[in-house]
């Protein structure tokens, strides 16, 4: 043991030395990590998958459904991070460990570190590649401490002078390793999410046509999204998102049927005469009233009962589904709703992206977004009512959604000299409306608080496509569950207050009642105090 205070009592040495000692090892726990990430990416195959379930597990359902509803994606970081730091902790450990050993008998740390370490990986998560990556980046670290130091600390144990600088050395050189693999880590792993398969940007005469209407019929508002978004929102109860390979997808269709079946992805893109281009919008229940969990795409796929109709389900008999995903996440509702469902497996003429359901994700028309299940592998036809993921932690969120406009553009058109009166300044406000299935009828604007309200221009609707059961006769109807955008136009010179509020297509004004997002999401009008 090297580390033994020298006889006259001067520890300093010895502490300098496990301070070494433990740097390296910290610096070969980030190693591990970085290395695992390079080889396997945010996958479930990434060394601090298993320890960020288990940060999700060990956390108060509330907090965890308060975070992922509100925080959203923030509130998985914040959890994620803490995993890293876990799993870079457990491999620092893990090396310290095996640097004692080693010790003990005089063997050299890097013939036992990478060992321990690729160990603990393969327990950790199973996958060769990134076990090894993990077990070489911790190697590389601690064979790089050792580089010119002479390998064991007997010579630097010699002088007590030799030995900081021989520490510092170790130590610079391990971490110098460290950034070295992060570095490579961070450059390789970015780029793994999943096999995704690339269309090499092609998109089909048929997408694109309708992704340029929808270009066409955006209104020109600075500020806001066009009618399909360019960023779509994510929330799921994933930190590291499954990747389940399309090639083994496969669908079951189990429960009170009268014969289970099950589909695999050719099942649903070859039925060439049922594959539509659908514009949905999603809206989350747990976000706010004016937040901005609400998107819209154009997705490809195939209507849920094309595919069913083979199982034979009773729907008289039967009073729900519950959908079942490859996260273990599993929502139910009621039968009725899936007749119109839609199974995608394009978004915007792409493969899904991983975070948003590859290969396979439902949509249900006019239904808050945590039915619209992604990774989908199971659709279980119910006698009885059961609870969903959400429903068990409170909330209710399986129905329709309710009806809002959302104010989240304020702008100052040309300057203030341009075109309006003096001492007035034009300003324009815009934002999106949904209502569902309902869709969309008026957006009122006031400019008063509430006391007179003015009615804003609206986007032209998105066209249906023809399996939607609002497109009837072939004639061109609208997107049976898509947003709309709306926009308003005026001078003002004092400080004021603006109000929104939409008609449902039934002619429901939206309720004015102000209720929290928990736990059947947020109702009232939107209002924002502007100054010219
Ligand atoms: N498998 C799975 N599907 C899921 C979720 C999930 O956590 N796991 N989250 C749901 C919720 S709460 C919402 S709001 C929508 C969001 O879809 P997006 O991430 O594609 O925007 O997905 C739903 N589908
Ligand atoms: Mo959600």
């Amino acid at each position: 043991m090297t580390d033994r205070p020298d006889a006259d009592g001067i520890d300093r040495p010895g502490s300098r030395s496990l301070l070494a000692s433990s740097l390296v090892a910290g610096a070969a726990g980030v190693a591990a990590v970085a290395g695992s990430y390079a080889a396997v990416g945010r996958t479930p195959a990434f060394v601090a998958a298993p320890l960020s379930e288990v940060v999700v597990a060990s956390t108060p359902d509330a907090v965890v459904a308060w975070s992922i509803q509100t925080l959203g994606s923030v509130g998985g970081q914040l959890g994620f991070l803490l995993a890293l730091a876990l799993t870079v902790g457990l491999f620092a450990l893990t090396t310290a460990v095996a640097g004692l050993l080693a010790d003990r008998f005089a063997v050299p740390a890097v013939a036992v570190a990478p060992v321990a370490c690729v160990a603990v990986a393969l327990a950790l998560t199973g996958s060769v590649a990134s076990t090894l990556a993990a077990g070489g980046g911790a190697g590389l670290v601690v064979a790089l401490s050792s580089v010119g130091t002479g390998g064991t600390d007997e010579e630097a144990v010699e002088t007590s002078d030799a030995r900081p600088s021989s520490a510092r050395r170790r130590v610079l050189q391990a971490v110098a390793g460290a950034f070295a693999v992060s570095g490579v880590g961070a450059l390789l792993g970015s780029g793994e999410g999943g096999e995704v398969p690339e269309t090499g940007g092609e998109v089909s005469a048929g997408v694109q046509s309708l992704l340029d209407e929808a270009s066409d019929k955006s209104l020109d508002v600075e500020g806001i999204e066009p009618l399909v978004s360019e960023q779509f929102y994510q929330v799921d109860i994933n930190n590291v998102d499954p990747t389940p390979e399309r090639d083994e997808w496969t669908l079951s269709v189990t429960g009170a049927v009268e014969e289970q079946a099950d589909f695999d992805y050719e099942d649903l893109t070859g039925r060439s005469e049922s594959v539509e281009h659908r514009f949905v919008t999603l809206r989350c229940v747990g976000e706010g009233l004016n937040g901005k969990k609400m998107d819209t795409a154009l997705w490809t796929g195939v209507p849920v009962m094309d595919l069913l109709d083979s199982a034979g389900i009773d729907t008289g008999e039967n009073c729900c589904v519950m959908f079942r995903a490859a996260d273990d996440y599993f929502e139910e509702f009621p039968l009725s709703a899936l007749e119109n469902g839609f199974l995608a497996f394009e978004m915007n003429g792409e493969p899904l992206p991983r975070g948003h359901g590859y290969p396979v994700r439902a949509l249900i028309p006019g239904h808050w977004g945590e039915i619209n299940v992604k990774w989908i592998t199971e659709i279980e036809v119910l006698e009885e009512e059961a609870k969903g993921y959400w429903e068990k932690r409170g909330w209710h969120g399986t129905g329709p959604v309710n009806t809002v406009a959302k104010l989240h553009a304020v702008n100052r058109p040309g300057d203030a000299t341009d075109g309006s009166s003096a001492g007035a300044t034009t300003l324009q406000v815009g934002g999106h409306a949904y209502a569902g299935t309902r869709g969309v009828r008026k957006v009122e604007v006031s400019t008063d608080g509430g006391d007179s309200w003015n009615e804003a221009t609206l986007s032209e609707p998105l066209p249906a496509s023809p399996g939607e059961s609002g497109a009837e006769n072939g004639q061109q109807s609208a997107a049976e569950d898509a947003w709309r955008q709306w926009e308003y136009t005026y001078e003002a010179s004092d400080a004021h207050e603006v109000v929104v509020r939409a008609t449902d297509g039934e002619g429901n004004l939206q309720p004015s009642e102000e209720s929290k997002p928990f736990p059947s999401g947020a109702t009232g009008w939107v209002s924002k105090r502007v100054e010219p």
